[in-house]
């Protein structure tokens, strides 16, 4: 470190970054495929490759990734907020069909009231707290079936009771653009606190978990626990779920005011 500000002090410069600026562009051009992050983007660089064309037609790109490549540009755009509640409606039906008590609703940038949205996050979960078992695939079926899900990246990641699909739809008609949809199923006892992360925004959900910690509590997808016991970072004891029929009941317990989902952008 004392070197290279002794170098840049002397010289104005520092040699090592020169080659940096060469390869960031190219990197961003990388990690700009979905699937690919930092370290792939990384070996592809250095194994020579400098385009999209390079990776389609030399490089060994997963199936993941090829639909990325597929759908490069398309991904890369914000779609209008109509078109994400278009989405969401698309979406809402088909939860319908298969139970009218379903609940679905689009969280993510959409719930805080973006004008545009990287893609449509849906969330679905039952009020009587069971019947939300078997929706997951069924919901799917009835997308793919109808041609509105056109490509799979993440169809069966389970977390606990929670299921996520991460896929491609695109809304029926001439001109229509591919978008990334996000769905979760979650049992309703998790509901509030997967609404909270669900609607984020990422940076807001870090505070609201940092929050926690400072109260001996942990924040997840799944709920609020109180009595968390940690010993430095490493939580030694889990601690016990806490009741929270409702986002504002999250708020309470962490003894801060209600936010609306409009003031979570931070
Ligand atoms: N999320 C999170 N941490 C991450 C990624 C996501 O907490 N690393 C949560 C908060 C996000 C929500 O999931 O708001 C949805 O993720 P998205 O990536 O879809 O982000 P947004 O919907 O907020 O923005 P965009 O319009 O880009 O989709
Ligand atoms: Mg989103
Ligand atoms: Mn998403």
């Amino acid at each position: 470190m004392a070197d290279k500000i002794e170098e840049i002090m002397e010289s104005g410069h520092l040699r090592k970054l020169d080659h940096i600026g060469d390869a960031v562009p190219v990197l961003e051009l990388f990690t700009n495929i979905w699937g690919a992050g930092a370290k792939t983007a990384q070996l592809w660089y250095q194994q020579g490759f400098r385009t999209l064309e390079d990776i389609r037609t030399k490089a060994h790109p997963s199936n993941t990734q090829k639909i990325g490549l597929k759908h490069y540009d398309d991904f890369l755009d914000r779609m209008p907020r109509e078109e994400a509640a278009a989405i969401e409606k698309v979406v809402k039906d088909a939860v319908h069909a298969v139970d009218a008590n379903l609940v679905a609703m689009a969280c993510g940038s959409y719930r805080r009231g973006k004008a545009t949205c990287g893609d449509v996050d849906v969330l679905i979960s039952h009020p009587d707290g069971k019947s939300h078992k078997g929706v997951f695939s069924k919901v799917l079926q009835i997308l793919h079936d109808s041609g509105f899900l056109t490509d799979d990246l993440v169809s069966h990641e389970e977390n606990g009771e929670q299921k996520k699909y991460m896929g491609v739809c695109c809304l029926p008609g001439p001109g229509r653009r591919h978008r990334r949809l996000d769905v979760i199923v979650v049992p309703y006892n998790e509901f509030a606190c997967s609404l909270m992360y669900f609607t984020g925004s990422a940076h807001f959900n870090r505070s609201m978990r940092a929050l926690a910690k400072t109260k001996n509590m942990s924040l997840s997808e799944h709920s609020l626990n109180k009595d968390v016991v940690r010993q430095g970072s490493l939580k030694v004891h889990g601690g016990t779920p806490l009741p929270t029929p409702t986002e504002k009941d999250v708020f309470n317990l962490l003894g801060i005011p209600y936010r609306a989902p409009q003031e979570r952008d931070w």
